[in-house]
């Protein structure tokens, strides 16, 4: 199995934070609300080497996970990039490493190692891909479908995604919004690859529901109980057909290998931001691999920067499953990088260059940037 290796370390004499606030082409609806714009932090490590860029996946409200926008904005002011700054020269596993004692927090903390694993890969000449044990120049593309306001209105959205090649559909559902839209799109669609995601708006009590799902075939159930109901996670297994997949309990390797050794998790979503690092989701992906658990990529709206690196994860050899590494305008007119991702016969490809690979827009950046501020040592 791979394990990324060495790289340069990266004298830091500052990181530059912004509060982006980016349209969405359409409005993104889960069990937990409407999103219009996506707001995220992006970080630029300052120093002698190159720049490098990283993202903090937060929402703007603590729906999806205890993290959100404005408190990762001040976690990482207050505390975790003085401490990074204090270090003055990190490698990229120091990151981890050196923010340990601060509990929790883990997109932020992640958003700091990617610009600093960034900054460092750029300065090797060694692309992020090549860097965690990329196996693939491109990789299959999957989309996302939020709630819409009723199955017609489902059929029409995943249509079209469809026609543009996507080559998995995941649907967003929540109670009263699960059966009739599942089936209205594998009535419309035939045998498509379809999984569905509840985000955590179910309890074990709703088992029987949940297993009227298992009549459609789908690839998998994503998160269907509370991010800390392992345990009836497991249990809901027994009563389900359809593979349980989870994301938001999946914190760490260690919360990986607990899932798959209680039976909680057949198949495992792996997001940086949600581990607290790429290197990190290696981690989770060996131990996922090791158990002969399939696991795929997730997405939390990234921008080009976040994107570019959830191409370079899931084109590890452990990512069996189609993620939602999507095309840049599945959400945004107008992404901050020069050459924002694109489909291409339903994959997405696999950046090869230094680093992440893509270049910041500084114009576009700065039309969506609402704060900014300078840290230095
Ligand atoms: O549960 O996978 C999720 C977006 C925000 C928060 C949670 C989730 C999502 C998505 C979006 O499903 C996937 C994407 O970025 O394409
Ligand atoms: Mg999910």
């Amino acid at each position: 199995m791979h394990t990324p290796g060495e790289s340069p370390s990266v004298a830091l004499d500052g990181l530059e934070l912004r509060v982006l606030h980016l349209p969405l082409v359409s409005p993104f609806t889960t069990s937990f609300g409407t999103e219009t714009v996506r707001e995220v932090i992006v970080l630029r490590t300052l120093g002698s080497g190159a720049d490098g860029w990283g993202e903090i996946v937060t929402q703007n409200a603590p729906l999806y996970s205890s993290e959100y926008t404005q408190g990762a904005w001040d976690v990482t002011v207050r505390w975790l990039a003085p401490a990074l700054l204090a270090a003055g020269t990190v490698s990229p596993p120091d990151v981890a490493r050196i923010l340990a004692p601060f509990v929790g927090h883990r997109m932020a903390k992640a958003g700091l190692e990617l610009a600093v694993l960034d900054a460092s890969l750029r300065t090797a000449g060694v692309s992020l891909a090549r860097h965690l044990g990329a196996v693939r120049e491109r990789v299959p593309s999957g989309v996302s479908v939020g709630i819409q306001a009723d199955p017609a209105a489902l059929v029409a959205a995943v249509g079209g995604y469809l026609a543009q090649g996507y080559e998995r559909i995941k649907i967003k559902i929540a109670p009263g919004r699960d059966v009739a839209p599942t089936r209205a799109v594998r009535e419309a669609f035939g045998d498509i690859p379809l999984q569905v995601d509840a985000n955590s708006a179910y309890t074990l009590a709703d088992a029987a529901l949940l297993a009227e799902l298992d009549r459609f075939d789908l690839l998998l159930l994503e998160q269907p109980l509370a991010e800390d109901d392992l345990v009836d996670h497991a249990q809901l297994a027994r009563l389900v057909r359809t593979p349980v997949c989870l994301d938001e309990s999946i914190t760490s390797a260690k919360a990986a290998a607990d899932a798959i050794d209680l039976g909680a998790a057949a198949i495992v979503n792996i997001k940086a931001g949600r581990v607290g690092g790429y290197l990190e989701a290696v981690r989770v992906h060996d131990v996922c691999r090791a158990a002969g658990v399939p696991v795929w990529c997730g997405g939390m709206l990234e921008t080009g920067i976040g994107r570019a690196a959830n191409a370079a994860l899931a084109a590890l050899p452990g990512f069996t499953l189609t993620g939602d590494v999507s095309a840049s305008d599945r959400f945004y007119h107008r992404d901050i990088v020069t050459e924002p991702m694109t489909l291409t016969d339903g994959h997405v490809r696999v950046p090869s260059g230094p680093g992440i690979g893509v270049e910041v827009d500084e114009a576009a950046i700065d039309a969506v940037t609402v704060a900014r501020e300078v840290i230095r040592r």
